[in-house]
């Protein structure tokens, strides 16, 4: 059964299975961090998260209140707060008292995102360009990239139904449970460097999952783009970029994080590699569902660390941290470089990454190839 946005209907009072959900900051600092944004946020899309902010900070707040402190009529707020239902923010209201959040805002659209990213130091996530459904939040950033959109704007959806993969693959996403987005980039670094985002990009996803309670130690790498957690793929990430031989111009980050949907059952198996597990979600693994607006939070911060460490010391650490949850390393594995299943794989023991960045595989003979894109798995022994 497919859950929409506002079937989201799961703990009262904004505590439960997510944990309390009050963001950072306060109303009045929410309000500060949206003035300073004021040209990259839609007027009624910050009053609503205005409104929200209020709401977070808990307990009934009148429509009267609520009308003042945003300083629109109360015919205003009540407009905002039937949008807000309309993008799946449970609101109970008692009529001559006011209003509360009466769910756990597992909402994705910039709403009920932007107080959350008001409570981080994260420079990502503005401009955010939300639709309720896309075909792929990729090609909508990579869209952006060519109408000129800035460094780090945000493109979420609650629904990606034509999602891709790697080489023409598909990805697939259920309505209102996943993190399916993408990121766009401009940063000032040699093209050379672009292939190192993918791998910063894995490792800042993996640290952040890891840091979830229940889940350290869980987590591992399939090199170069799949998060696992116990084995199981959690994580895709798809990076497209428009380079030419002098510069980056820009790239775009793709991320699908099965959050608390079922992936088990809606990925064919078909499309899976041979004898890969089913794929998984933070929610199958550890039986309760992850409020999304926080772990979306807790990523970009990840990752605009781990974007800036793409030389020097910066990148020793992301590659210690990309062993640390290398899922092949020691392993014998097989890796098809030309991306068809037919052609005759390398196979050897996965020796870790590079300096640059590529997977060493040793083979029987001690020789060591590196591999810069391919598609890996780890190979059953002979018998
Ligand atoms: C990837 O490709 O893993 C990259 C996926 C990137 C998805 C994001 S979502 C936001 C952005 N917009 C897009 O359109 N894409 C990006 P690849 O390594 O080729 O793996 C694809 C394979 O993963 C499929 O062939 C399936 O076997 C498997 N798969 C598909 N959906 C999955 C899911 N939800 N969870 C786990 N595995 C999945």
């Amino acid at each position: 059964m497919q859950r929409t946005p506002q079937d989201n209907r799961r703990s009262e009072g904004g505590t439960g299975a997510f944990g309390p959900i009050l963001p950072l900051q306060g109303p009045a600092d929410v309000d500060r961090w949206l003035d300073a944004r004021r040209h990259l946020v839609a007027p009624g899309v910050a009053q609503r998260a205005r409104l929200v902010a209020r709401l977070l900070a808990g307990g009934m707040i009148s429509g009267q209140e609520l009308a003042a402190e945003l300083g629109v009529s109360r015919a205003a707020v009540h407009k905002h707060v039937e949008t807000l239902r309309g993008l799946g923010v449970e609101l109970h209201s008692v009529p001559g008292s006011g209003y509360r959040l009466s769910g756990s805002l597992d909402v994705v659209a910039p709403e009920a995102l932007l107080p959350f990213l008001a409570g981080s130091s994260t420079g990502l996530g503005v401009p955010l360009l939300y639709e309720t459904s896309v075909e792929s939040t990729n090609a909508v950033a990579r869209e952006a990239a060519r109408r000129g959109s800035p460094h780090g704007t945000l493109v979420m959806t609650d629904y990606q139904h034509a999602g891709k993969g790697r080489l023409g693959r598909v990805w697939v996403s259920e309505p209102g449970m996943d993190l399916t987005f993408s990121l766009l980039l401009r940063p000032d670094v040699p093209p050379e460097l672009t292939s190192r985002f993918t791998l910063a990009t894995s490792t800042a996803v993996a640290d952040a999952v890891s840091a979830l309670e229940g889940l350290e130690g869980r987590v591992t790498i399939k090199w170069p783009n799949d998060v696992l957690v116990d084995g199981r793929k959690v994580c895709g990430i798809l990076a497209e970029a428009s380079l030419d031989m002098d510069r980056l111009h820009w790239l775009v980050v793709g991320i699908g994080l099965n959050v608390n949907g079922s992936p088990g059952d809606r990925v064919p198996a078909a499309d899976l590699p041979a004898g890969a597990p089913a794929p998984t979600s933070l929610r199958d693994r550890l039986q309760h569902d992850v409020l999304r607006a926080r772990l979306l939070v807790s990523l970009l911060e990840r990752l605009e660390v781990s974007w800036s460490e793409l030389t020097g010391e910066g990148w020793l650490d992301v590659r210690r941290r990309f062993h640390e949850h290398d899922a092949l390393f020691g392993k014998p594995v097989e890796v098809h470089t030309s991306g068809r299943a037919e052609s005759p794989p390398l196979v050897g023991i996965a020796r870790g990454l590079s300096s640059a960045g590529e997977l060493l595989v040793e083979d029987t003979g001690g020789a060591v190839s590196t591999v810069v894109s391919g598609d890996v798995s780890l190979r059953r022994r002979q018998p």
